[in-house]
């Protein structure tokens, strides 16, 4: 079985991990999110497509969810030490090499599909893992920040880059705008296209609908092609109850208008992408509206406590997806 899955960081990853235990023998190409990219020290940081190739891949730090395991920051001390910023943004030693090798290999004139499948030959993740465009967007975040300095005291509005409102903001501002500068330039990394064409369901993990799926969404000519592959397209929430599972996808549903709440994030991905949805048991009673917005329905455990938990909600996306096959 083919398998095609929509991924951005941290929910993605593990979820992947589920999946490739459910259905080892299937064929998993995973469209990696690349808005989260941050260029720093001269190096190109891609978080999420790291997030699945150090998951999979067995190099990740496991309660983190990012970053690689056994860690060392000597060189990020140094870099303070030398006054060079930002600070904020932990880059261990380990995951320095990661940067430093994709850096390289751009500045050879390598694609970034390229170099992806250059570093997961070290990683073996046991996926295609290719970025959703070899082209450059990054996702901006419209905020107004409290200006203690101006006479009016109103706040000063600017855009700061995603990894700034994630990481160093921590999202403790509403974020206004999210604009994945660049997507509308940017064509599909080749293999993306044809993956999508040839498979025989599409998955929308729980990762973040509006900087993770939303930025691969926005890359023209995907969601026309998931729309158009004629195959099933089955999403699991992200939002368990009227919370994120993880991170902060409620500050971003906010600024696109979409309230936190597992059919609501199925309404925002529409009818026209989505042919089934799975929510937590505890939204079961939210079963009706999803399928009244024309959507298959069904509520599951959807907590991801450990790889078998996110292995039976493979299981069940799978199942639905037959479902809907057969309608
Ligand atoms: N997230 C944090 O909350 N704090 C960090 O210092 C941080 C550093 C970091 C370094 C490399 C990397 O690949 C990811 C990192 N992340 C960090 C996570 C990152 O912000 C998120 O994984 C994604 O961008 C959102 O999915």
């Amino acid at each position: 079985m083919r398998i095609v899955v929509l991924a951005g960081g941290i929910g993605g990853a593990r979820f992947l991990r589920g999946l490739k235990q459910a259905v080892p023998d299937a064929d998993i190409t995973v469209i990696g999110n690349t808005g989260d990219d941050i260029h720093l020290f001269g190096l190109k940081i891609c978080p999420d497509l790291d997030t699945v190739m150090y998951t999979l891949g067995g190099g990740i730090d496991e309660e983190q969810g990012w970053g690689r395991t056994d860690e060392t920051f000597h060189l990020k001390e140094e870099l303070a030490a030398y006054g060079v910023g930002p600070e904020w943004f932990g880059l261990g030693d380990r995951d320095f090499a990661t940067h430093i090798v994709r850096t390289q290999m751009l500045g050879a004139g390598f694609p970034l599909s390229a170099v992806t499948e250059a570093l997961c030959d070290r990683w073996q993740p046991g996926v295609r893992l290719i970025p959703m465009t070899d082209d450059r967007v990054e996702t901006h975040v419209a905020v107004t920040l409290p200006d203690s300095g101006s006479a009016t005291g109103a706040g000063e509005r600017k855009a700061v880059h995603f990894q700034e409102y994630w990481v160093r903001l921590r999202a403790s501002v509403p974020a206004e705008a999210v604009v994945p500068v660049g997507a509308e330039q940017a064509k599909p990394a080749p293999g993306v296209l044809e993956a999508i064409a040839e498979a025989d369901v599409i998955l929308f993990p729980p990762s973040n609908p509006v900087v993770s799926v939303g930025t691969i969404l926005a890359v023209p000519g995907i969601r026309e092609a998931i729309a158009d592959a004629g195959v099933p397209v089955i999403g699991l929430s992200p939002i368990v109850g009227d919370a994120p599972v993880r991170g902060m996808a409620d500050k971003v549903l906010a600024a696109v208008g979409v309230e936190s709440t597992a059919p609501a994030v199925a309404e925002h991905y529409g009818s026209g992408l989505l042919d089934g949805w799975l929510v937590d048991t505890v939204d079961a009673g939210c079963v009706e509206r999803v399928e009244a917005a024309g959507i298959r329905c069904r509520a599951v455990p959807l907590m991801m406590t450990d790889v078998d938990a996110a292995a039976r909600m493979a299981r069940e996306a799978l199942t639905l997806a037959e479902e809907v096959r057969a309608v």
